[in-house]
């Protein structure tokens, strides 16, 4: 399977006091999107945020936002439902009712940063099975090993119907796994046969940790949701420079970028 980039280019954390170039507002997303899709993303992974800019799954905000994409491009849209600090899971989970093309689904609760993610086991059986009913691939995050085995039990409980399975192994964030090589090879080592998977390095370590995933075969996450910077103490001005060096790598690595079709076919996307 050729390298899929998807751009990851808001996040619920950052702010524009942070980074000017943050997009938060819906037409400031779709630009952005369009800018990452023109340079090689197949997928945007979206987060929404209000009017002052805080996280929401605002169902309007979402649609569009979803709107303002799809007229620009046709990368795949995989809306978040881990959203943001705060927002109830009840809110959280009607995301996949507007049928995005994918949404991420975090499969336990944690402390992230200084504040609790809560995904309590029943909410996300339900989101789960709703997902697999309405034909909304789950992008699996895992932030620790048991995160893994739980994703396998929700599978071996039948609510991942669909193959195959696609994960972020997500390193950095304060209450995940610490983000280091071993770390990285002891989730890809335990992966399920024909799995999907992309790094998602937070912070300091995003270039270093996608160049590894990427050597070792797998797909690559870049935007400002992941690191505000380019370089050390430089940041980045907007998602394109990020997008624009996740392609680089990649090309620098031998790998073709998939565009959309080719991502659609190999994640067997419902239409
Ligand atoms: N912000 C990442 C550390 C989600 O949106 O559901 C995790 C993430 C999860 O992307
Ligand atoms: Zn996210």
């Amino acid at each position: 399977m050729n390298t899929v980039i998807t751009v990851a280019p808001t996040g619920p954390i950052a702010t524009k006091a942070d980074n000017p170039w943050l997009p938060t507002q819906p037409h400031e997303i779709a630009d952005a999107v369009e800018a990452a899709f023109r340079a090689g993303a197949a997928v945007a992974h979206i987060h929404l945020r209000d009017a002052e800019d805080r996280p929401t799954a605002d169902l309007d905000i979402a649609r569009r936002t979803m709107d303002l994409i799809g007229e620009r491009c046709p990368i795949l849209i995989q809306l978040s439902t881990g959203v943001g600090p705060g927002v109830p899971f009840a809110e959280r989970e009607k995301l996949v009712e507007l049928r995005p093309r994918m949404a991420t689904l975090n499969p336990c609760s944690m402390s992230f940063g200084n504040v609790e993610f809560s995904n309590p086991p029943t909410d996300v059986r339900r989101l789960a099975a709703r997902m697999a009913e309405l034909g909304v691939k789950p992008e699996l995050e895992i932030y620790d090993t048991g995160h893994l085995d739980a994703c396998l039990r929700l599978r071996d409980e039948g609510l991942l119907p669909h193959q195959p399975l696609q994960f972020s192994i997500v390193l950095g964030v304060a209450g995940g796994m610490a983000a280091t090589p071993d770390n990285l090879l002891t989730m890809v080592n335990r992966l399920p046969e024909g799995a999907v998977w992309q790094v998602i390095a937070v912070g300091r370590t995003n270039l270093e940790l996608g160049a590894i995933g990427l050597a070792l075969g797998g797909n690559v996450r870049a935007g400002l949701e992941d690191t505000l910077h380019l370089r050390r103490g430089v940041l980045a001005e907007g998602n394109l420079p990020l997008v624009e060096r996740a392609a680089a790598l990649a090309r620098s690595l031998n790998r073709d970028i998939a565009d959309t079709a080719a991502t659609a076919a190999a994640l067997r996307l419902a239409d």
